[in-house]
């Protein structure tokens, strides 16, 4: 097929072009820069006052990268002075921060606006964007491409737990991390214990008078040596004069660090251990694990049996282990795996009937992960919504970036992109942008006023991908985890490896879309 590249100029008709991005970003940031590179007005709409998304919102005592940092960052802006192997908030903010400065993208950003409509209007071949300031007012901004970069783990998930409301106490999500409530000798309660647990909780046990760590279901947590180290002045050295030296490194994490997974994840049919693990490889990984939290927890079988969970290893997002188990051991740390009845206003209750009197109350509970792009009105053509059209929590779309009905609508981190073998979501960010910013560049020199995928491309795409995930550990029996919708299919995860999404995204075909020029009806 014709490849289309982006790196070149499309030439003045680019001027005329416009496009909106919905988002600020690590992924808001990457699309911003690549179209500056091309000469194409934007402007990127963000909802809150400064830039960061993610690393801006997520404020939990502990919050770092748990990706390595080397290979959480922009392949084009190396960072050889990230000062741990696994970088906190705060650093990674500012490296997100210098990002807007160096390429000048800030001028770009509106902040505080929220978008809460966007329409497609056929007979003009452009995106009305309604967008709300904080004050209430509403404004419609119109646009030829429209690019959503708003992530997917943004809206945090509140629990339905009966009396919630009721707590005399403070409630806050690690997500929306209440910094003026005082935890010191306080016995507080975290319910969950995924990736945002496992960073705030060890960062809190020291302080708090009691931990009541509530668990549903435990998650599998590697060993990770340099988690808390810092880079050393010897590696300092080589990333700033070995040539190469950081090119090597990244291709080490992408390749041992992620798709060297790959491979563990995939359910082998003739496999003798069918209920606790899916391949040689896996069950490797289930007793090397298992072994090294044993020796965490200092021989403690009983506690062992409640955080060793009976599903494969990665059936859940692999954490790393930040001190947990350890954290566990302490005195002043309850580990309760009972299901929880209601909360009271000063206590939560079990359902066998114990009750744990508390003064604070953290939910570390998640993400609505798969009511993607929700809360905007995304209405596409023929009035149909994005809601109509993938239901409350079942999107797809073809590569995760595009889908029929939504023509020039771009998504980055869209249905089926999240990574979940290791890799960094920076990767794929770069691969959607690449993607997309070549699919602007055909529309501009071919002069389309629209581009929509076909159903067919999208449809086979979408076969694929759930036949691929269908022999992945989230389809495993008894897994629960945010992967998936509530009729347990796969819609945020990619079942490929990072070099297969490369090689998908690489080039733009323009015989996968409907194309129409101006006045003219798409064929
Ligand atoms: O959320 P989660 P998270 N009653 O959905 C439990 C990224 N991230 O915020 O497993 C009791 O993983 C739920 O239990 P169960 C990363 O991609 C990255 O921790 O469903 N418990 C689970 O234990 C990550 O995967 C970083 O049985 C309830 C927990 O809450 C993603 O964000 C750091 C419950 C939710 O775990 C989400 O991680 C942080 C209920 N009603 C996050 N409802 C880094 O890069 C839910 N739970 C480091």
């Amino acid at each position: 097929p014709r490849a289309v590249r982006w790196h070149r100029d499309p030439g003045p008709a680019a001027g005329a072009f416009r496009v909106l991005i919905v988002g600020a970003g690590l992924a808001g940031l990457c699309m911003g820069i690549r179209l500056r590179q091309m000469g194409i007005p934007f402007t990127i709409l963000e909802k809150n006052a400064a830039v960061g998304g993610t690393w801006l919102e997520n404020r939990y005592p502990g919050c770092a990268v748990d990706t390595p940092n080397h290979f959480f960052s922009y392949s084009f802006e190396p960072n050889n002075r990230w000062t741990r192997h696994f970088s906190g908030r705060a650093e990674i903010h500012r490296y997100i921060e210098d990002g807007f400065d160096k390429y000048d993208i800030r001028r770009h950003v509106r902040f505080g606006v929220e978008v809460t409509r966007t329409a497609w209007d056929e007979a003009r071949a452009r995106w009305q964007v309604t967008i709300r300031d904080g004050e209430g007012a509403e404004e419609t901004l119109s646009c030829n491409a429209l690019v959503t970069a708003v992530g997917q783990l943004n809206r945090p998930a509140i629990p339905a737990i009966p009396g919630l409301d009721d707590f005399r106490g403070p409630v806050f999500h690690t997500a929306r991390w209440d910094s003026s409530v005082e935890l010191k000798g306080k016995r507080v309660a975290m319910i969950g214990t995924g990736a945002s647990a496992m960073q705030a909780g060890p960062s809190i046990a020291p302080e708090v008078a009691k931990l009541i760590v509530f668990q549903r279901t435990p998650h599998w947590a590697m060993h990770n040596p340099n988690y808390h180290k810092e880079v050393s002045a010897g590696n300092l050295w080589c990333l700033e004069h070995v040539p190469y030296f950081g090119k090597w490194l990244r291709f080490q994490l992408f390749w041992a660090g992620s798709d060297g997974f790959h491979a563990s994840l995939q359910k082998d049919p003739d496999w003798p251990h069918p209920g606790i693990s899916l391949n040689e490889a896996n069950h490797k990984m289930r007793e090397l694990i298992t072994d090294y939290v044993r020796k965490e927890l200092e021989g403690d079988e009983a506690l062992l049996a409640k955080v060793i969970p009976d599903y494969p290893p990665y059936g859940k997002r692999m954490l790393r282990d930040n001190h947990w188990y350890r954290m566990l051991k302490r005195p002043n740390v309850e580990l309760e795996t009972g299901a929880i009845e209601r909360v009271t206003p000063d206590a939560i209750t079990m359902r066998d009937g114990s009750v744990h009197p508390v003064d604070v109350i953290i939910l570390a509970t998640g993400f609505q992960a798969s009511r993607m792009l929700a809360p905007v009105d995304i209405v596409g053509r023929g009035g149909r919504s994005i809601r109509q059209a993938w239901g409350e929590d079942d999107p797809r779309a073809y590569l995760g970036i595009t889908a029929p009905g939504f023509p020039n609508l771009f998504m980055i981190y869209g249905p089926n992109t999240n990574l979940a073998h290791g890799g960094s979501i920076i990767f794929h960010h770069e691969c959607q942008v690449r993607y997309i910013c070549q699919a602007l560049r055909e529309m501009i020199e071919q002069g389309y006023a629209s581009l929509e995928v076909r159903q067919e491309v999208h449809d086979a795409y979408n076969h694929l991908l759930d036949e691929t995930c269908a022999r992945m550990v989230w389809t495993h029996p008894g897994v629960t985890s945010w992967y998936k919708n509530a009729r347990n299919r796969v819609t945020v995860t990619s079942p490929w490896r990072l070099l297969d999404y490369w090689k998908l995204t690489r080039h733009f075909v323009p015989e996968d879309f409907r194309a129409a020029r101006p006045g003219q009806a798409p064929a």
